[in-house]
């Protein structure tokens, strides 16, 4: 029989829609045990949380996040607010032993992180951070590649994640839809909220980041804020750029920005090893390009006439995640690595081996967007501190 799996959500945005969808699809797809029931949905404006909630079939709407979180009949707080809320909530989750999955990133910065860290470690609760991306089949089958020991020494890691829709000047910051450009709520600007899922990514193929230096810039100095209709100093990053040393000796760049015009999730990467390379763009989710360095296979015959890039479509049932889809050549979307990083996250549950990343992990990722910040702000490199 199945057991429940009961869900109180925080947040009805962006997404708080992709978590509830896996959600609900988890069942369809995933041979787990638990079945997730949508108990609650909680946000400030219960008109809005009541259409989020006709919509998804949540059970009833709340306006409290600690009424949900205290609730005797929730397993687990999902929190997708903005960036400001998730440690006070990740906090008293833990306190009153529900799982937690909290959005990324983790918190405003390391303090606050290591705390969140303590708390779920001392009350002993599942947790994971949805750095969604590494749920990406052509990503996981780059990590499988890397793990196989087929790119040899790496040398170089290239990361971007680019968009363009903050050019305007007339966008305002702040308030609904746009709290990602209030540097009070997010913390900081394309380096938490899009550089943490490339360095996410990056740790997690190619090992720790161990120095960073950055340069950031703000192209729009004020912009009005939505809530006070006053023009206010624009806090965030727009664009970011960092250098970084990997504890395996391989170097890194990584570029961030919302002011590419043309690109509007533009997130890609490459490492490229003594044996081979791999390169992963968002904008062809289902390929995966990998570079064989032929001549390195010891026993076969060498045709270097025939090297070249190979398009891998990552749509087999060898390929990570892709069995419990269709059938081969038919592709899955952006919405299917909500629903695998929930996969995971359930089979760690029930085979008590957790799923990464977990908060520990994630305050790995915060550590870099820390020193990243710091050192654009002293023009110096920084020791990130990063234990993986
Ligand atoms: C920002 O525009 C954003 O929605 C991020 O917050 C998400 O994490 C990213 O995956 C897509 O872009």
């Amino acid at each position: 029989m199945a057991k429940e799996l009961r869900i109180g959500m925080i947040g009805y945005g962006f997404m708080g829609r992709t978590h509830s969808n896996a959600y609900k699809r988890l069942n369809d797809f995933f041979p787990v045990k638990h079945r997730p029931v949508l108990k609650a949905v909680c946000a400030r404006d219960p008109k809005k949380a009541q259409a989020f909630a006709d919509i998804w079939g949540y059970e009833r709407v709340e306006t409290d996040w600690r009424k949900v979180v205290n609730a005797p009949d929730i397993d687990l707080i999902d929190i997708g607010s903005p960036n400001d809320t998730h440690f006070e909530i990740a906090i008293a989750a833990a306190k009153a032993g529900k799982m937690v999955l909290c959005e990324k990133p983790l918190a405003m910065d390391v303090k606050q992180a290591e705390l969140m860290v303590k708390a779920v470690e001392k009350a002993k609760v599942p947790n994971m951070v949805w750095f969604n991306y590494r749920r990406v089949p052509a990503i996981a089958l780059a990590k499988q590649i890397v793990d196989e020991g087929r790119i040899g020494r790496p040398f170089h890691y290239r990361a971007t994640y680019l968009q363009d829709w903050t050019i305007a000047e007339d966008v305002p910051q702040g308030g609904a839809g746009l709290w990602r450009l209030d540097s009070k709520v997010a913390g900081s600007g394309v380096t938490g909220d899009l550089l943490a899922h490339s360095i996410d990514t990056a740790m997690w193929i190619n090992g720790a980041i161990t120095r960073v230096v950055a340069k950031t810039e703000t192209f729009v100095k004020k912009r009005k804020h939505q809530v006070s209709g006053k023009m206010e100093s624009v806090g965030i990053d727009d664009a970011c750029m960092f250098l970084a040393e990997f504890a395996n000796g391989s170097m890194g760049t990584f570029e961030s920005t919302r002011y590419a015009r043309g690109r509007k999730n533009f997130n890609t990467f490459e490492l490229n090893g003594a044996d081979g390379s791999v390169y992963f763009d968002l904008e062809e989710p289902e390929y995966l390009q990998y570079f064989e360095y032929m001549q390195k296979q010891s026993g076969k015959k060498i045709e270097s006439h025939l090297t070249g890039w190979r398009k891998i479509h990552t749509t087999n049932p060898e390929h990570p995640y892709m069995k419990h889809y269709w059938v081969p050549g038919t592709c899955i979307g952006y919405e299917h690595t909500f629903l695998n990083a929930l996969a995971d996250f359930v089979a760690g549950v029930e085979s008590g081996k957790p799923v990464q990343p977990d908060f520990r992990n994630a305050l790995q990722t915060q550590k870099v967007c820390d020193a990243v910040i710091k050192s654009a702000k002293t023009s110096k490199w920084v020791t990130t501190g990063v234990k993986l």
